[in-house]
Parts: structure tokens; C-alpha cells; sequence
């Protein structure tokens, strides 16, 4: 799987920015977006309540979902590949983690300072927005501001956190290598980090059990599974 070229490179590595997604807390047990879709969430389209508008239209069948994903993501461990991203983080000079996902499984995995590009599923934020009564019913609110409250997530059409992909960016311009693990690489501009990476002549690993939009541009497209792959390349 690992071919000698890429052991070469890995042992020159001293600094490495790994974007994840959510094929990386699969093997934790938590479904990824796709599996949504056709999996236990199938009447929860991400599509339609991971958005503002979805929310306001429908806030309880919203919390509901994040409230079952916090339960889901809270009883959950992280697995070998979250891991072996906390040793390499000890190991390295850098190894920076930015992530797609929102459930909180690379902190306590204890790597650090990790970039949450899309927020994170156990913080909640107060919205501007008023509610009519009959639809704020119920909700969860802040204590101080008596706001409704809302999960701390970026919702598809939303704005990044302020500075996040620029951290992301600047990282990758002076790294030796980026990870791109278990993500379908659609979703922007998430999807651009490994491609700014490409751009700027710095080499591209993939870790995915299927080929992705990004398969045919990695300089390595490895075909497995983070709990699986990820270790051996830290080994
Ligand atoms: C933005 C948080 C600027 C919430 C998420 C039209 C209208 C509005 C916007 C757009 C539009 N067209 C395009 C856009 C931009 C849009 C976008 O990209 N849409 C896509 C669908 C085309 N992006 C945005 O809206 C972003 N904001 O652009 O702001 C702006 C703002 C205002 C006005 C103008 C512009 C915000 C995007 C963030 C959305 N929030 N999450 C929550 O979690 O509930 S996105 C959410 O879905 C995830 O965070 C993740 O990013 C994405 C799913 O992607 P993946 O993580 O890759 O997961 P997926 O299931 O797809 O794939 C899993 C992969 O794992 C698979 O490849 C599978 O093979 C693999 N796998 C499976 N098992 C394993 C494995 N791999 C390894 N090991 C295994 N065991």
C-alpha cells in the first residue's frame, strides 16, 4: 500500500497539515454524510437542515439531529487513525489538523490545535433571528440574551470561521506534506485546502476506501481505511 517513494518522503517529513473528513470517525461508529443520506438519517437530509434556513423553518427536527449526533458523537471514541494524528503531533515539528468534522473526536484523541473548519457539534451559539412563539416553543436558550439557541456548526451557505481556511492555507505553504483522509472532497472550500497544496508544488496523500473527486490529482491516492492506513504511516 505504502510504496517506497512515499516511505522515503514520510521519513524526511517534519511538517504536515492532515484535513479530515468524515470517513475519519467511521471506524468510531459515527455515520459519514453520504451514509446519512441512504443510512439511519435517511429522512434527515444534511442538505436541507444543515442550512439556516432549515433550521429557522424547522427547528425542532433540527435539534433533534444534532442533539442525537451529540449523543452519537459523545458515546463515541476515536479511533486508531485519530490517534496516530495526536502521536504525530508529538512526533513532528508540526502536524496541524484540520477538520471537516464537528464531533470532537481529534481533541480527545489529544492532538491540538485543531482547525474546526465547520464548528463543532457540543458548543451552541444564540440566534439573531426572532422565532414566532409557536415555533420557539420549547428550545433550547441562552440564559443571558434569552435568544433561541443554535448548534455552534457552519451550515451549508454560512461563512467559515474568520480565519480558519487562511490558517489552513498559510500552513500548507510552508509544509513538507498534506493528508487529505476520508473525505469525498465536494464540499468548498474545504475541498480546495489538498488542490492549494498541489498548487504550491507541496506533495498530496489520499486516504479514502473509494476514489474521490481529488483521486486522480493526490500524488497518492491510498485505498483504505483511516483506522487502517493512517497508522502505518506513522510508524
Ligand atoms: C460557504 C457542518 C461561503 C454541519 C458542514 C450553493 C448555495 C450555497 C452554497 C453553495 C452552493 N454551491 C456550493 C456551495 C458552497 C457549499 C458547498 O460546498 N456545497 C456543496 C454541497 C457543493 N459550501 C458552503 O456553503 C460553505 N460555506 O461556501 O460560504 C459563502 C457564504 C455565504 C454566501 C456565499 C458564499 C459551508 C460548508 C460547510 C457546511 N457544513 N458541516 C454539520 O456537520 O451538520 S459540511 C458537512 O458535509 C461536513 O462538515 C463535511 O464537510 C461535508 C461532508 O463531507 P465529508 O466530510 O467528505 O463526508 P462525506 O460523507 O461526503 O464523505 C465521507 C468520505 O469518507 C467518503 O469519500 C467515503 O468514501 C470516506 N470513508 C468512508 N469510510 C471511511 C472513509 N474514509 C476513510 N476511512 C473510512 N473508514
Amino acid at each position: 500500500m505504502i510504496d517506497k517513494s512515499l516511505q522515503q518522503l514520510l521519513r524526511q517529513t517534519s511538517n504536515i497539515v492532515a484535513l479530515t473528513g468524515a470517513g475519519v470517525s467511521a471506524e468510531s461508529g459515527i455515520p459519514t454524510f453520504r451514509d446519512a443520506q441512504q443510512g439511519m438519517w435517511a429522512n434527515f437530509d444534511p442538505m436541507e437542515l444543515a442550512t439556516l434556513e432549515g433550521f429557522l423553518r424547522q427547528p425542532h427536527k433540527v435539534w433533534d439531529w444534532y442533539q442525537q449526533r451529540r449523543e452519537m458523537a459523545a458515546k463515541a471514541q476515536p479511533n486508531a487513525a485519530h490517534l496516530a494524528l495526536a502521536e504525530w503531533q508529538e512526533q513532528l515539528e508540526q502536524c496541524l489538523i484540520v477538520t471537516q468534522n464537528v464531533d470532537g473526536l481529534h481533541q480527545r484523541a489529544g492532538s491540538l490545535h485543531v482547525i474546526e473548519l465547520h464548528g463543532n457539534l457540543h458548543r451552541d451559539r444564540p440566534i439573531s433571528q426572532q422565532l414566532p412563539a409557536e415555533k420557539a416553543a420549547d428550545l433550547p436558550r441562552c440564559p443571558e440574551t434569552g435568544n433561541v439557541l443554535r448548534p455552534d456548526v457552519v451550515w451549508f451557505g454560512e461563512m467559515l470561521p474568520e480565519g480558519a481556511m487562511e490558517q489552513a492555507l498559510s500552513a500548507i505553504e510552508v509544509s513538507d506534506l498534506v493528508l487529505s483522509i476520508g473525505t469525498s472532497a465536494v464540499v468548498q472550500p474545504a475541498a480546495s485546502i489538498p488542490l492549494h497544496a498541489l498548487e504550491n508544488g507541496v506533495p498530496v496523500v489520499e486516504i479514502n476506501p473509494e476514489t474521490t473527486e481529488l483521486s486522480s490529482a493526490a500524488d497518492w491516492s491510498l485505498r483504505g481505511s483511516a483506522a487502517d492506513v493512517v497508522p502505518q504511516l506513522v510508524a
